[in-house]
């Protein structure tokens, strides 16, 4: 009986519609099951949107009546909006929008829809294009640029750029994202051409009604590379005279725009310190140009010097003295962790410490460290351990989260920003499962205590669930298949993945061990002479026959004094120092006895171990959901898998087999032998495959 009913299952689903699909329709592929009678008294380019998409996807009872109301209610910030079920209230169409949104997501995924005020956490919730005037686009891995390109027709805007931009502008709009920045932080002078500027000026326009400004990167010399000045010297008059008439034509072409990001005296970018000015100078002079429009700077801390010491310490050195001398239209723009974006850092001790200051977390969502687009990575459980952090600044409860949401202390602005993972790939972020780091990112700007457990769940309904009109059908056995035999496994992989990708990468602290460059495979060997001491991973890993691990404690750089206290004493002692950041703070004998009872060598080979089979296992589980999803989606995320395995077990021999020379003892025995020579994984470097 049973096995008929799962033969009944399995020929059901292959009767349904398992097309080729490209991915390109990501979580919004709905289309509605009835019919609504929407009431309005308003009219605009935004309510006509959120109109047309209730129309479009409508799956509540047919025939309901719905009621979008804007008008004032003090209970509602900005944008947000209250919903109940037969109404949806806001200050504003934006609000509107999104609580449509909201509500036919809940309608998806099965989710209750309740009266209920839903408010953001942060007022601005961007992403940072990475993408060059040329079209491509640094640490991209979908393909080329959706706003740039080069060649002669690099200028005109197509339709088909148009159409492109407005699904891009609806996608974001449904996880509540409301701001864009156009180029890469390591800008070209061009950006600010006038010609350049006209088309930002076309991109404006397709997104502003779904609530989307647009912001830019801009080159910090810009005056004196286009603007023909001897200096870009943020107090000289000619200088401030030609930013702030660059502000008025950008202003004159985009009323609303947003503002700019700067990447300033960081890994040879220009900024105000090469005419010897602060960053507090350079980011003033252009925010009091913006001012008068409302644009806001965000200045990032990504900073280190050649001769600057541990690098994980110079981000607060560096911006900790400035603290209370920006202007109140800048916000500083901060990395999660205090290096660079690896697949697992403590938080930045500058969350919570800048107290005068609008702080703004920079994540990353294209995957630089992280696998590429090649990689089944799902990032929402690492942004959720950072915003979760406790920086104990106002004592316990002082989380990341609520120290940059306004929680803590009153900031002017407050903001978060996401480094894209978006090409112009058919599926729009080169891996159907990078998708969900997009979609995981807009929901934590909007609500960033939400956990990792529901986005995926969401995100998994909205994505693959074949059978969506099933969900109002609780007890609907097809359903409860689907849930145990799709959503559950599925669900299981990708809560685990960023987990197992820091077991094979780089457990227990260590980071940063990377090849050079395209920061993809393993590379603990490299450091050739003359280059610079902290873009090597020996300068990280500082592993030797005496042990492995940055002493970052009080009698080594001492960067936990940048912690406030407990956490401070916690992480310089051994005792309390968590283990999975034990070699960022720690440098340890190899035979210095973990808290399972192995030694750290063994423990380290375990880990590596561990994470190799986390992959076989989502390949597993991937190959058993055949029967749940498309061919083509099936097939490509399988391929992948396949990579990641061969690249995981790359990674353990690199990094087992290069340490062991330092331990000098061996693997232990009931773990797999290495299949790879070190000499071949040198040689190899693990180019992108
Ligand atoms: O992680 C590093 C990247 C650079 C990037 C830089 C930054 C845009 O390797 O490609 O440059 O960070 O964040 O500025």
């Amino acid at each position: 009986m049973r096995n008929c009913f799962i033969c009944f299952i399995i020929l059901f689903f292959a009767s349904l519609n398992l097309h080729a699909e490209d991915g390109h329709d990501l979580w919004l592929r709905t289309k509605s099951t009835g019919i609504v009678d929407i009431v309005c008294e308003k009219s605009s380019s935004t309510l006509n949107i959120a109109i047309q998409e209730l129309k479009q996807c409508w799956r509540g009872e047919s025939g309901t009546t719905l009621t979008l109301t804007v008008k004032p209610n003090i209970l509602i910030v900005d944008d947000g909006f209250k919903i109940s079920p037969g109404e949806i209230q806001a200050n504003t169409d934006l609000g509107i929008l999104y609580g449509v949104y909201e509500l036919l997501r809940r309608q998806q995924t099965g989710e209750q829809i309740k009266e209920e005020i839903f408010n953001p956490s942060y007022e601005r919730r961007l992403l940072n294009h990475w993408d060059n005037l040329d079209g491509s686009i640094e640490r991209g891995y979908a393909g080329l640029s959706i706003f740039w390109r080069k060649g002669k027709d690099s200028l005109i805007v197509t339709g088909e750029d148009k159409k492109l931009w407005e699904e891009y502008a609806r996608a974001n709009a449904s996880i509540g994202i409301n701001g864009t920045v156009l180029n890469n932080v390591n800008a070209s002078p061009n950006m600010l051409t006038s010609e350049i500027i006209n088309r930002a000026k076309e991109v404006a326009d397709v997104l502003r009604p779904f609530g989307i400004k647009i912001y830019l990167s801009v080159k910090f010399s810009s005056p004196s590379l286009i603007g023909g000045l001897k200096t870009s010297d943020p107090l000289n008059p000619e200088v401030t005279k030609w930013w702030n008439a660059k502000v008025k034509e950008i202003y004159n072409l985009i009323p609303d725009f947003g503002g700019f990001l700067v990447k300033a005296n960081s890994e040879g970018q220009p900024g105000p310190q090469d005419f010897g000015r602060t960053h507090a100078d350079g980011a003033n002079m252009m925010a009091d140009a913006l001012k008068p429009n409302g644009g806001i700077v965000m200045w990032r801390a990504f900073v280190y010097e050649t001769s600057g010491g541990d690098r994980a310490k110079q981000a607060y050195s560096e911006f900790m003295p400035l603290d209370g001398q920006f202007r109140d239209n800048v916000i500083i723009q901060v990395k999660n962790g205090p290096v660079d974006f690896q697949p697992r850092e403590p938080f930045s001790p500058l969350f919570g410490a800048m107290k005068k200051t609008s702080v703004m977390p920079e994540l990353q969502i294209t995957q630089e460290y992280l696998g590429h687009s090649i990689h089944l990575v799902f990032l929402s459980t690492m942004w959720e351990e950072f915003l979760q952090s406790e920086t104990y600044q106002q004592g316990k409860g002082s989380t990341v989260a609520r120290c940059t949401d306004g929680s803590v202390y009153p900031q002017k602005y407050t903001a978060i920003a996401g480094v894209s993972n978006i090409g112009l790939d058919a599926n729009w972020c080169g891996h159907h499962f990078a998708q969900a780091n997009w979609y995981a990112f807009g929901r934590l700007a909007w609500n960033n205590s939400l956990s990792s457990e529901q986005i995926a769940v969401e995100w998994i309904k909205l994505t693959f669930c074949q059978t969506a009109e099933n969900f109002d059908k609780i007890k609907d056995p097809l359903l409860v298949e689907w849930d145990l035999n799709f959503l559950k496994p599925v669900k299981q992989m990708i809560l685990e993945s960023r987990e197992a990708a820091v077991n094979y990468m780089m457990p227990l602290g260590l980071h940063h061990i990377f090849a050079p460059d395209h920061h993809y495979g393993p590379g603990p060997w490299w450091a050739p002479k003359g280059v610079r001491k902290d873009w090597t991973p020996p300068y990280y890993h500082q592993a030797d026959t005496n042990g492995i691990g940055f002493d970052r404690t009080q009698t080594g750089s001492n960067a936990v004094s940048q912690y406030h206290e407990p956490l401070n004493s916690k992480f310089n002692d051994l005792k309390t120092c968590p283990e999975i950041y034990l070699l960022w703070f720690h440098h340890l004998p190899w035979n210095y006895k973990m808290k399972s009872g192995r030694s750290l060598w063994d423990e380290l080979c375990y880990y590596y171990d561990i994470g190799l089979q986390q992959v076989r296992q989502f390949q597993k589980v991937w190959d058993k959901i055949q029967p749940y999803v498309d061919s083509q989606r099936f097939v490509e995320v399988q391929s992948k898998l396949r990579n990641q395995c061969s690249n995981a077990h790359e990674w353990k021999d690199a990094c087992l087999l290069y340490f062991q020379q330092f331990s000098r003892q061996p693997i232990p025995y009931e773990i797999e032998r290495p299949v790879h020579d070190l000499e071949y994984l040198i040689e190899i470097d693990m180019k992108r495959h």
